[in-house]
């Protein structure tokens, strides 16, 4: 069989991302073009890193505590480090939330942009001595204030102007929403390039995957257990969900976005508001499920209209095939 002839006319993120500049007009200043191809690069060098990982020992723990209490594994610390410079080297940014920092960064004067970007810049790394995908999650505001301001990050996520992660695995995939559908693209290691490979990304209005943490089932409040019960234990005629649990959200989620179905990480009787992070988790994957046609709840109401009231609380994601989630919310609605 003749190998097929290498495309001449290869869509690479950045010329995908300025033709979405150039559709927005002379509006567009090209600022987010510049701030996306910094986090773009960031990617890369995460990537190249977990990557290389295993072979110069960068697995095993940084021997100091994050904000959330977790050991920090070297390539957490690596990530957040890298992020951080790139962005502020950017220009492009004022203010910097990371799952990694107790507090915010405040962009310098003469650095400051007018984007505010809020990441986990490692998301899943409990799972990377063992090879399971693990991923960086971002979300951008435009900034309010002209100084730099926290407040410019206490917003509700439907107020972010763009939304994103990077999977690292068997493969490097890209996945961003800049407001106009979902797109994916996947790293040439060779080109140093992501190439778009999965345009227009639109999750399946049903699915038939259910991926949640039952280990956690004896705290979980009845709404979830019902609805649990209800695919597993389906009515006569109907075939039972199958459980796909990773443990590692970028990996759930995408595996979700692609295949259709539910995940969900709820509140229960042990964890009061839910273990993932508002600003850096629930937000930026609620924004692309809502792009990508899917919906996006904390079971008592829309993610994205959450009003966050700190940069590292936490919030209860049920996201996923419209049709799902509405299955699930109508056992919340149950008096
Ligand atoms: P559990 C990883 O630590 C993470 O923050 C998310 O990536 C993932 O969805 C969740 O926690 C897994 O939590 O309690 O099921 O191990």
């Amino acid at each position: 069989m003749a190998e097929e002839a290498p495309s001449t006319d290869i869509i690479t993120l950045t010329r995908h991302i300025l033709s979405d500049q150039i559709r927005l007009g002379p509006a567009a200043t090209g600022d987010l073009t510049l701030l996306l191809t910094a986090i773009q690069t960031t990617s890369k060098f995460i990537a190249t890193n977990v990557r290389k990982a295993r072979l110069i020992n960068l697995i095993g723990l940084a021997g100091e505590l994050n904000v959330q209490g977790e050991e920090q594994k070297k390539l957490d610390v690596l990530s957040n480090d890298i992020m951080v410079n790139s962005l502020r080297a950017s220009r492009k940014t004022s203010v910097l939330v990371s799952e990694e920092l107790d507090d915010a960064i405040i962009i310098d004067d003469t650095h400051r942009g007018k984007y505010c970007v809020v990441f986990d810049p490692l998301d899943g790394s409990s799972n990377i001595d063992a090879g399971v995908n693990i991923g960086t999650i971002f979300g951008v505001y435009k900034a309010h204030s002209e100084t730099g301001d926290v407040s410019d990050v206490l917003r509700p996520g439907r107020e972010m102007v763009a939304a994103g992660y990077t999977m690292y695995g068997s493969s490097c995939n890209l996945v961003l929403s800049t407001g106009g559908g979902v797109n994916g693209y996947t790293l040439d290691a060779a080109l140093g390039e992501f190439i778009l490979t999965h345009p227009d990304i639109k999750i399946p209005p049903r699915g038939k995957i259910y991926s949640f943490n039952e280990g956690n089932s004896t705290y979980f409040h009845p709404p979830v257990i019902n609805y649990l019960n209800s695919i597993k234990y389906p009515s006569a005629g109907k075939s039972p969900y199958s459980a796909r649990y990773i443990g590692s959200m970028v990996a759930d989620v995408h595996r979700t976005l692609l295949y259709g179905g539910i995940f969900g990480y709820p509140d229960d009787k042990k964890s009061k508001s839910g273990k993932l992070r508002l600003l850096y988790e629930a937000f930026p994957m609620a924004f692309l499920t809502e792009q990508a046609g899917g919906l996006a709840t904390t079971g008592r109401g829309r993610i994205l209209d959450v009003e966050p009231k700190s940069i590292h609380e936490r919030c209860p994601v049920f996201l996923g095939s419209r049709d799902d989630v509405n299955d699930l919310l109508k056992f919340f609605q149950e008096k």
